[in-house]
């Protein structure tokens, strides 16, 4: 086995970045799938200390977490304006009331931040589960202020480039790769330290498959490398990364991986909020991971959006777990 990676694995219980609720029952989802015990038979020191649970902040709007949302329970249609009234409209920077629960993203992921820093700071690999992809916003941004030339795989079904201006949900979980890019809301952008956090050449997206116009216009302005499903069905996943670790590498400090689980085909990973046909079969999402393990470049990760409550065998979390061990150096022999 490789070099064992000191961890520290931050679970972030957050679920008010994404238009549904259950996302934060991720982490412990995660965890109870078995995830330290995989690690220590991979070969990591895993002990207590290096288990961190970021406690929430107060929630306003939205009560607590409910124990079980109904399969049933749908998400903004496209176009559907946020319900909370516009408390700014004649302002220059775009209106709050377009991102939905502002307030609480912007406190969690600065107490994010904070953590990921001390981690990465201290010469650790830090390991965020989630919630939501909003949360990237602050392991980023608190990579950023370790690594100045940060590379970022980022695996989605989406791209998370839109704005509060071009969104179609104001769920902030969808503008969270653009804000750390220096576009959108400033209080998203300069969370944790100045924009940009990242550079567009520095990007990768992986397993695109449902992207709104505004966000195929900020990839054709800034020139972010997308691999969509159907370059990855021409190429294969091995040619794809290939391609991408040479991106991401290529005059970078540091590597992150950012996996939202959604870049997996529903069939594999049910369990979460916005489902797209055709994405990542299990063993490409597998390969990619398995490469970057290979490869040795990966200096921090995380793994969003697995939605307990949106499923009955647990198979999402467990799937999450499985890819976790790819990516830390699990192999098959
Ligand atoms: C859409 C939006 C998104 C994840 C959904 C969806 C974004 N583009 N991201 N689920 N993980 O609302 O911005
Ligand atoms: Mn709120
Ligand atoms: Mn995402
Ligand atoms: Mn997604």
């Amino acid at each position: 086995m490789n070099k064992p990676y000191l961890l520290t694995v931050i679970s972030v219980p957050f679920d008010l970045g994404a238009g549904l609720r259950g996302a934060s029952l991720g982490p412990d989802a995660i965890l109870q799938a078995g995830l330290a015990r995989r690690l220590q038979q991979i070969g990591h020191a895993v002990e207590a200390a290096d288990f961190v649970r970021l406690p929430l902040p107060p929630t306003r709007g939205r009560k607590p977490t409910p124990p079980a949302a109904p399969a049933t329970a749908q998400p903004l249609l496209p176009g559907q304006a946020s319900t909370q009234p516009d408390t700014n409209a004649n302002a220059l920077v775009p209106p709050a009331s377009r991102l939905k629960h502002l307030d609480e993203v912007a406190a969690i992921n600065r107490e994010l931040a904070h953590q990921v820093a001390a981690s990465a700071a201290g010469g650790r690999f830090p390991l965020v589960l989630g919630g939501d992809h909003s949360l990237a916003i602050g392991t980023i941004s608190g990579l950023a202020q370790v690594h100045r030339r940060l590379g970022v795989l980022w695996f989605d079904a989406h791209s998370d480039l839109n704005t509060a201006e071009t969104s179609p949900s104001g769920n902030i979980h969808g503008m969270s790769l653009s804000a750390l890019l220096g576009k959108g809301h400033e209080r998203l952008t300069q969370l944790g330290g100045a924009a940009p956090k990242v550079r567009p050449e520095h990007v990768v997206l992986i397993g695109l498959r449902d992207l709104d116009p505004g966000e195929k216009a900020l990839i054709a302005a800034e020139g972010i490398r997308c691999f969509t499903m159907h370059d990855i069905d021409m190429l294969g996943m091995a040619k794809v990364m290939e391609e991408a670790i040479r991106i991401v590498s290529r005059d970078t400090d540091g590597v992150h991986v950012s996996f939202d689980i959604d870049s997996v085909d529903p069939v594999e990973a049910p369990g979460t909020g916005t489902p797209v046909r055709g994405g990542l079969s299990y063993r490409e999402a597998h390969l990619a991971l398995e490469l970057l393990a290979e490869a040795r470049i990966v200096t921090s990760a995380e793994f969003v959006e697995v939605n307990p409550t949106l499923e009955s065998d647990g198979r999402t979390a467990k799937l999450a777990v499985d890819l976790i061990s790819s990516l830390l150096g699990e192999t098959i022999l």
